[in-house]
């Protein structure tokens, strides 16, 4: 007998299975399914490539909350389905897809025009048991997932176990499944076939991607129903619009919240910050935002300012205001429990009654930065509304934005540093949220973040009402989009860091978050000059730009790596400055239609193989690709070339596509290549976004056939949702020998000042126009 070292894993109790389908119902916008013993299957026709698919044991289907859907089932247009019945299946067809739901055994089977399946049950569809419930599905050797919210891994997430559930993965690796953020949602592609599956649950909720069984995806979830949602493609792009009609979709932030952010743990008084804005305006290195890290406040109590270290917090942001740079302050959800003191955020919290209390009906403590802490229940609209209130002690002196940490939550049983101290969450079994939203923890647990953030941007809203903010979230949920941007938490100046980067902001674009950047040079440990000029090159195409580092590391400002890594930073941040009005015009198609900004080219290429595991080359919206450097002494790559033609960025070389090339990349170069067909707007290099009007607009197009739509506004108000915006079609199209570029006319209330527009097509020159606004015709020889 073989002897086991060790503990042997639990037999886990069996699976009630659901049985067959005794009989159904058509409502308006969908079916029921009596599935026996009281149980109820519904699927919900949302919209034509939008099934809901929802199983209760118990036939009792909870009202769902909007928590993390922000269009609910009554807000669709009905759709037109027909229903067919066989002895063996009903069969539901919409213009897009048919679902078969079998008899016996009940299980529901997707198929698309050409009769390919899709997120097909297997045998064993639902099953069930004790505070569990879960679902199987078939997939296929060809599909890849990607997706799943933030993930430390790289791009295709098949062979996984993923779970959902929000954590502080301070020291996270390669390995690491639970993160900051919890995002239910994938995709799965394989060629002419994309669907995507939003799991409705904010219970601890788990999919299996064939790591258990090679073909057997597991969603499971400790909800009492089952509840997800189909979203049929076939191609990413139509996933992540409807994936986003259903979650909500990012505001469009303001045009400074796109320009490189500077942070560190901490600037931690007056004199510090104007030295650092002085020597990044002398270096004439561009920077719109510092952002004030914990050291800002009294002792770690949120909403203060420490008196000797920022005496006059007014007279600081207004001197810094004249150089163009906004203030960002960090908050953190716990409040510092000081009944003592007259510190009022934590007397108003008490005497409201605004704080988690435990299922006794004492208020929960637990012990954090400021030491004992209590923590706002931002499940509650009231809390929210103090929450974001309080925020005016911040923006009454001209702060712009709100940086949200450690709000999975992350705190300790015992006093914080302390380590005997273990990370906790708050007891299940507390209560959470108010009214008819009233529940326990174990339901809530994963919507702090997100509510955090809410209470932040809803806040900043009303203090700052004619003005955009800039909200940035460490966790958050399915909807996060809809009111904050997201970074990567606590990574490493470490090299494999600096690669996964790339894969993990993709995943989280393809989550329907686009607003989201890993912290350049790496938040722990002290950057390498090589390892800090790459990270530049690379953090040039996050879409959200920030430099940041640790108490106690070296510092990471760009000209602490010598003279030749401070050139090449300043390069890469003036270029990204060039590439604002096209950066800007990828948040607009994020804010309206749910695209990512950095893209993996998958996105793009859904139906070519060799782009399926592809995690180091990126597209920045549809028309530039990157192939960045992520290794130390590496001088070349290979770059993959898809279909079509391609030109160097640099030296403007053409090279044929469906190819692999090595490139050369000595550290002062990212290997950069504009697609066929592009039209990519560049201005002017500025200090901060703001600095000057763009009176000069230089449109580089590179040969082919596609069109670009330019989105400008004034960039900092909401006037641009009452029409004061501008589009503008451009079109480039191939005649024989010839390149015609067609300038649509200027289309909106938002007139920019007169400007100087030069269009260069790559290989045949350039010719410029002033710009009246009217459309015209340049052909090219
Ligand atoms: O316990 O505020 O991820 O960006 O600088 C660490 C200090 C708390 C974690 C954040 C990091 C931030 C740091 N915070």
């Amino acid at each position: 007998m073989p002897e086991f070292i060790g503990q042997l894993p639990k037999r886990e109790p069996a699976w009630n299975a659901i049985s067959s389908v005794q009989s159904f119902r058509r409502y308006t916008q969908g079916i029921h399914f009596d599935c026996g013993n009281n149980s109820r299957l519904t699927l919900s026709i949302l919209a034509p490539n939008l099934i809901r698919v929802r199983f209760s044991p118990n036939g009792e289907l909870t009202p769902r909350r909007s928590w993390a859907v922000n269009l609910p089932d009554a807000e669709w247009n009905n759709v037109n389905f027909d229903i067919q019945e066989t002895d063996e299946q009903i069969i539901i067809e919409t213009d897009k897809i048919k679902v078969c739901v079998q008899r016996d055994p009940c299980k529901v089977m997707c198929f698309d025009q050409a009769g390919n399946p899709f997120a097909h049950d297997t045998d064993l569809g639902i099953g069930f048991r004790k505070g569990e419930i879960s679902s199987w599905k078939e997939i296929t050797a060809e599909e890849r997932f990607y997706g799943f919210g933030e993930r430390s891994q790289l791009l295709n997430q098949r062979g996984k176990c993923l779970t959902n559930w929000t954590t502080d993965c301070l020291d996270y690796t390669m390995l690491t499944d639970e993160m900051y953020q919890a995002i239910p949602f994938f995709m799965s592609l394989r060629p002419n076939l994309g669907y995507g599956l939003f799991f409705n649950t904010t219970f601890w909720s788990q999919f299996d991607v064939g790591a258990t069984q090679l073909n057997t995806l597991q969603l499971k979830t400790q909800d009492s129903e089952l509840d997800y949602y189909i979203i049929y493609g076939p191609e990413p792009a139509k996933i992540l619009e409807t994936y986003t009609q259903l979650t909500g979709r990012m505001p469009l932030p303001p045009r400074w919240a796109l320009g490189y952010h500077q942070c560190r743990w901490s600037y931690d008084s007056e004199t510090e910050v104007r030295e650092l804005v002085k020597q990044l305006r002398d270096r004439r290195i561009p920077c719109d935002v510092i952002h004030l890290d914990i050291d800002y406040m009294q002792g770690f109590r949120v909403f203060t300012w420490n008196k000797q270290r920022f005496p006059n917090p007014k007279k600081l942001i207004e001197e810094l205001s004249q150089q163009g740079i906004k203030v960002v302050n960090i908050i953190d959800p716990g409040v510092k429990f000081d009944p003592e003191a007259d510190y009022q955020v934590c007397d108003r919290g008490l005497e409201q009654d605004y704080f988690i209390r435990r299922a006794d009906g004492q208020v929960f403590h637990g012990y954090v930065w400021p030491d004992r802490a209590v923590f706002p229940d931002f499940m509650r609209a009231d809390v929210r509304e103090w929450w974001g209130n309080l925020q005016h002690n911040l923006t009454d002196v001209g702060v712009a934005g709100i940086w949200n940490d450690m709000n999975e939550p992350a705190l300790n049983n015992q006093p914080f540093g302390d380590l005997e101290g273990d990370k906790i969450t708050f007891p299940m079994d507390a209560s959470s949220g108010g009214g008819d939203d009233k529940t326990t923890w174990r339901e809530t647990h994963n919507l702090y973040g997100m509510n955090m953030a809410r209470a932040s941007y809803e806040g900043l809203q009303k203090l700052r009402s004619d003005k955009r903010s800039f909200v940035l979230t460490r966790s958050g949920f399915a909807g996060v989009q809809r009111y904050s941007a997201v970074w990567t938490g606590d990574n490493h100046s470490k090299w494999e860091y600096l690669e996964m980067s790339l894969p993990m902001l993709c995943n989280l674009g393809l989550s329907g978050v686009a607003f989201v950047g890993a912290d350049i040079g790496g938040f722990a440990g002290d950057a390498s000059p090589e390892l800090f000029a790459r990270w530049m090159q690379l953090g040039m195409l996050y879409p959200l730009m920030r430099g940041h580092s640790m108490i106690g590391t070296k510092r990471h400002e760009p000209w602490e790596f010598g003279q030749e890594v401070e050139d090449i930073c300043r390069k890469y941040i003036e270029l990204r400055y060039q590439l604002l009005p096209y950066f800007y015009t990828l948040f607009w198609q994020a804010a309206t239609k749910g695209e990512p900004i950095l893209r993996p080219l998958l996105y793009h290429y859904p139906n070519d193989v060799k782009t399926y595991e592809l995690y180091d080359q990126v597209l920045i919206g549809s028309s530039i690709m990157a192939a960045p450097i992520y290794r130390p002494g590496v001088e070349n790559r290979m770059v993959y070339l898809p279909e079509g033609t391609w030109y160097d960025w640099w030296s403007r070389k053409s090279y044929q596509g469906s190819q692999h090339i090595l490139v050369d990349a000595p550290l002062e170069k990212m290997p950069l290549f504009i697609r066929a067909g592009a039209i990519i707007p560049l201005v002017p290099v500025m200090q901060y976004a703001e600095e000057l009007p763009v009176n000069e607009m230089r449109l580089l197009v590179a040969p082919g056939k596609r069109e670009f739509t330019l989105y400008e506004d004034d960039g900092l108000t909401f006037a641009y949702r009452d029409g004061m915006n501008s589009t503008r079609q451009y079109r480039v199209d191939l005649a024989g020998n010839q390149v015609v570029v067609e300038v649509g006319e200027r289309k909106g209330n938002w007139n920019p000042d007169e400007r100087k527009v030069i269009v260069e097509v790559i290989g045949k020159g350039e010719q410029e126009f002033i710009d009246d606004g009217k459309g015209r015709q340049l052909v090219y020889q």
